[in-house]
């Protein structure tokens, strides 16, 4: 397991308006105070009222019970601006008698701002956030309509001309919940119920991550034996005698397959809503003989091509879905771009090879910025900030750090491990990850640890089983929280489709991380400890690929990748781009992973352009990011901003923020 997941730090952005030091704060005071609120409120709330039920009817009137699974997209208003459906598809793909369970894919759509029947209408846009185990629903609640001003037309959509109809593109953004992933149902959970899920997770990151100490392997070992034994025996386990197993069928082949069928499903949808419109325009103003808007938004059964953008995994599930179906791509974006041999197979280099030159870039802007706005700058240049920091997590390593209470939490002890997950969230997210890692840095080499404690208890979610949990016992659906076991269907999708990580013994995996290690002294032992999430998982997928990942596609493809990530190196979108022709590499020159990074006004322009045309840059092109980390915004690059470009911009800047935490690995 990961040991220390982010979300336990949940609400570090708490601490950032208050704290000493440096420009760089100001960024992030806004959403400083929305999380303070958002964090005591969840506290209260899942111990007042237990259940995910009661927790989101107190906000809206919507839950995923009221909709009734369909073949067909059902679409019903939701989470107010967005309109919800339940799709049902078969769990077995395979299976000849049409029987077998299925699941019903939680699907949201941010409707284009023109009607589907309008010829300015692009079609629905499918995206993936990552993960794997990423609520692509919740992607697009939060994210929806920052990737719509991405994608969309840059022209005001009520400012008709013949010119802007034939020109201007206007997109739906679907989001949906894989398989096994929060509202998608049938769900699973490893654990009896909420409460013990806590206690485990409190546990594993008391014992600390991989590398933490001595015994740590084997405490790690034994506690992916312990889930993953029972973990897995359930999910193969089917309900009933020949009945599909739901863990066989959780991997991303089928999860492609599934891509397919929305886009089948919304091509069916389209062409209903055009004969209503074509029937309501002919009473109007009479019978049009071409019928032009039934011709224009007919469903092409069979044909119906894809739209979409994948960040991290998301490009793994993009990938695949252009293996499959190659001559079903319309546009397809692949955002920091993973290695399919390397994720399903375990074939090529390690994927954190250039971890630890962010590290670098870390040192190097923090000795730029000088002491006033980097707190952790050492006299002696970027070289001796890195030793300083060697130094202090060494320290830490046989000394963890007592925390005595506060007037907010009890006492606590920052450790080694503690300040591992600082700097992995430095590495994915520097442009608020760098200034966090200087400031809890700088206290702990203080001798004080209270930043990081703070930051530590607030990430953690409390819950108490509901009356109904506890009156249907331990294991019941009543028990069963929906969107609470994401880093276990993470673990979940991630064992099924690498499955020789589930086979690896205790030799092999020494050797794996050892060569992790070696790659990245920052980010190996992370890595390693995914790899070991997969210890004693024993499911194996029904439908699998053997590879190669590679396909002459409809339309090509487009890469996009930084120059520095952690876990997407540069070097695995340029292999990925070779496997399909014609597709192009685009490079947001910053660190971090995924464009999600850094904004660049540059990188959303080409991927628009690509969207409302089709056209894809020119090979070799590298786009700067708007911002440095620690550094401020380059003046430079904002003064030649136009009015649009300045909006994407602030747009591109507050989703960066949204983002500022990394839960999931890819
Ligand atoms: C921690 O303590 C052990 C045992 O005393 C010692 O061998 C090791 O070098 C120490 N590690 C660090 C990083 O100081
Ligand atoms: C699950 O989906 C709900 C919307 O139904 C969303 O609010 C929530 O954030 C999602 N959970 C996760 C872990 O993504
Ligand atoms: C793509 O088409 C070319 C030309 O027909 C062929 O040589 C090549 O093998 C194809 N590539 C893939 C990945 O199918
Ligand atoms: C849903 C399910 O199958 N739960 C089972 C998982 O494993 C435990 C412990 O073996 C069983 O008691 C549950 O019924």
């Amino acid at each position: 397991m990961d040991p220390l997941k982010a979300s336990e730090y949940g609400s570090f952005q708490a601490h950032v308006h208050t704290a000493k030091y440096g420009a760089w704060r100001k960024v992030f005071h806004g959403i400083g105070i929305a999380v303070v609120t958002l964090a005591t409120l969840a506290w209260w709330t899942s111990c007042l009222y237990p259940g995910a039920h009661t927790e989101i009817n107190v906000h809206s009137e919507f839950s995923w019970e009221q909709i009734t699974p369909s073949q067909s997209l059902v679409y019903h208003d939701c989470f107010d601006g967005f309109q919800c459906a339940r799709l049902e598809v078969p769990m077995d793909y395979h299976r000849s008698d049409g029987q077998g369970r299925r699941f019903a894919i939680a699907i949201t759509r941010l409707p284009a701002k023109v009607p589907v029947t309008d010829a300015r209408y692009g079609g629905a846009v499918l995206t993936n956030p990552g993960g794997p185990g990423g609520s692509g629903v919740a992607q697009v609640l939060v994210s929806g309509k920052s990737l719509q001003k991405t994608v969309d037309s840059e022209n005001d959509p009520s400012i008709v001309d013949s010119e802007s109809a034939s020109r201007d593109k206007y997109f739906d953004i679907i989001g949906f919940d894989p398989r096994g992933v929060n509202n998608t149902t049938p769900g699973f959970s490893c654990f009896p119920h909420l409460f013990a899920q806590r206690n485990w997770e409190l546990q594993v990151a008391a014992e600390g991550t991989l590398g933490s100490a001595q015994d740590a392997f084997w405490h790690s070992w034994a506690r992916a034996s312990a889930l993953n034994t029972g973990c897995s025996a359930n999910l193969s386990t089917p309900p009933q005698d020949g009945e599909e197993a739901l863990g066989e069928h959780l991997n991303t082949p089928p999860v492609a397959r599934d891509m397919l069928e929305i886009v089948e499903r919304h091509g069916e949808w389209r062409a209903e809503q055009g004969l209503l419109e074509q029937r309501q325009q002919d009473q109007i103003h009479g019978y049009d003989p071409g019928q032009s808007i039934v011709a224009r938004t007919r469903w092409q059964r069979g044909q119906e091509k894809l739209l979409y953008w994948g960040r991290s995994y998301g490009t793994i599930l993009g990938s695949t879905f252009a293996t499959m179906f190659p001559d079903r791509i319309h546009r397809v974006v692949l955002d920091a771009v993973v290695d399919a041999d390397k994720y399903y197979f375990g074939e090529g280099p390690n994927a954190v090879e250039d971890a630890d030159a962010i590290f670098d870039q870390f040192t190097r802007y923090c000795n730029e910025a000088g002491a006033d706005v980097c707190p952790f700058y050492a006299q002696g240049g970027p070289a001796a900030i890195k030793e300083t920091y060697l130094a202090l997590e060494d320290a830490l390593y046989n000394r963890s750090l007592p925390v005595p209470a506060s007037a907010t939490r009890g006492p606590e002890v920052v450790t080694w491990s503690d300040l591992k997950v600082v700097l992995r969230i430095a590495l994915y997210q520097p442009l608020y990850g760098f200034p966090q890692l200087a400031e809890i840095a700088t206290e702990i080499s203080q001798q004080s640890g209270a930043t990081l404690a703070d930051y530590k208890v607030k990430g953690r979610s409390p819950s108490c089983p509901s009356d109904q949990c506890l009156q249907a016992g331990p294991w019941s659906a009543e028990c069963q929280v929906s969107g609470h076991n994401e880093a276990y269907s993470s673990t979940a999708i991630l064992c099924a489709d690498a499955e020789y990580l589930q086979d690896a013994d205790e030799d092999e995996f020494r050797r794996s991380w050892a060569s992790l290690q070696e790659d990245s002294a920052m980010l190996g032992d992370y890595w390693a400890s995914l790899l070991m999430s997969c210890v004693g998982w024993k499911v194996k997928p029904k439908w699998k690929l053997t590879g190669p990942f590679a396909a002459n596609t409809s339309h090509p493809l487009l890469f996009v990748s930084n120059t520095l990530d952690p876990v997407t190196p540069l070097r695995s979108a340029r292999k990925m781009s070779e496997n399909f022709p014609g597709s192009v590499l685009l490079q947001q020159d910053s660190e971090g992973h995924s464009t999600l990074a850094a904004p660049s006004v540059c990188i959303h322009k080409k991927i628009r352009q690509y969207f409302q045309t089709g056209e894809l840059p020119p090979p070799g092109v590298v786009c700067k990011a708007d911002v440095k980390p620690i550094l401020k915004a380059s003046p430079s690059a904002q003064k030649g901003m136009n009015a649009e470009d300045r909006q994407l911009y602030e747009a591109l800047m507050e989703e960066t923020r949204r983002m500022a935490i990394p839960r999931l690995p890819l």
